[in-house]
């Protein structure tokens, strides 16, 4: 029968009497597995985030265990894979993508041979991304009642579904002097803090609308997370890209400081798969469509384009051309990898959006 059996083997020495034990242990098992049944991440989870943490039902039949990591269900394209696990969970070190889809199995082995993989699970990775200004540090005159901007260029485009500023680090004599405002790319601006404590010094400090106090402590330091005085609700819905502005006003003359850093985390609604191949400029045409190499996109009679960007499903900027002098443009996509691609034509102030496939 399977399983794992203590047997004591006693040596006996007669004169002078010596008796010793020695515990040895016999593991039996079968040469056929019964499928492996998976546990976490559960089968289509969402927003997972790292450290990916992988974990099955032990088969007491099982003395080690194998896993693939795939970005498809036919695991042609495998990510991370580990062989001869012993525990029954796995923690990846790979670096997985953001909102995207991954397949993971597991397959038995003992010393007789070796099971079947079991069958897929799939999860989806977290669409957040955390950004941290390079724009720093700034300085905050103590001569008069100077405004100071830092700015945060996010090459992400989506649909924001939350929105965190984190360490946000600096320092000033007099805190009360300061208000503290962020601003998005589309020009909505709330205010982080304004003129709180009194003569304490410096800042270091977190806003998250989830977090659990929106009383801040004075100084506002020690690294904790806060409620803004604002909502940062109010860029949900907004598109991240462009350049973000923290703007620190200080409203009284004497005392100054700096700004030392400061970064945001946004979290996008998972991109949309079904943007339609053909938008409502229906004179433009894209082809091939899907391509497997370059396609061209073809403007049509449309004049004075002013913008074109290609974006891989994660946001990430492929492709951008603001100087469009021909009609008909080729992009290439030679050395790129295959999926879906967004191609966004900007014509007076209309953005239309197009889905590029390249298989
Ligand atoms: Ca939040
Ligand atoms: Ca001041």
């Amino acid at each position: 029968m399977i399983g794992s059996y203590p047997i004591t083997v006693t040596g006996t020495a007669p004169s002078p009497l010596v008796v010793k034990n020695s515990i040895i242990t016999l593991n039996v098992y079968a040469t056929t597995f019964n499928p492996m049944t998976l546990s976490t991440p559960a089968n289509g989870a969402l927003n997972v985030t790292g450290p990916y943490t992988f974990s099955w039902v032990a088969d007491p039949n099982a003395a080690t265990y194998d896993i693939d990591i795939a970005t498809d269900a036919a695991f042609t394209n495998i990510v991370d894979a580990a062989t001869g696990l012993v525990a029954n969970s796995y923690i990846s070190g790979a670096v997985l993508s953001s909102n995207t889809i991954y397949y993971w199995r597991v397959k038995p082995s003992n010393q007789c041979g070796s099971g079947s993989f079991s069958s897929a699970y799939s999860f989806t990775t977290s669409n957040c991304n955390s950004t941290v200004s390079t724009a720093v540090p700034v300085t905050i005159s103590s001569s008069g009642t100077p405004t100071i901007t830092s700015t945060i260029n996010i090459g992400v485009t989506g649909t924001i579904n939350d929105i965190d500023v984190v360490g946000l680090i600096g320092t000033h004599s007099w805190i009360n002097d300061l208000t503290v405002t962020l601003k998005s790319p589309q020009n909505t601006t709330i205010t982080l803090w304004d003129q709180i404590c009194a003569n304490e010094n410096d800042f270091n400090l977190n806003f998250d609308d989830a977090a659990a106090s929106a009383t801040l402590p004075c100084p506002p330091t020690g690294g904790g997370t806060y409620q803004p005085q604002g909502s940062l609700a109010a860029f949900n819905g907004e598109d991240p890209l462009g350049t973000w502005t923290l703007t620190i006003v200080d409203n009284f003359n004497q005392d100054g400081g700096a700004l030392n850093g400061w970064g945001l985390n946004i979290c996008l609604t998972s991109i949309s798969t079904t943007i339609p191949q053909n938008g409502i400029v229906n004179t433009i045409t894209i082809y091939p469509n899907p391509t497997s190499n370059a396609f061209t996109l073809d403007l049509g009679n449309i004049e004075n384009v002013e913008n074109i960007i290609l974006l891989d499903v994660q946001g990430k900027l492929i492709y951008e051309n603001n100087n469009i002098i021909n009609s008909k443009i080729k992009i290439d996509l030679n050395n790129k990898s295959e999926g879906i691609y967004i191609l966004k034509v900007q014509h007076h102030n209309e953005v239309n959006t197009y889905k590029v496939v390249k298989q």
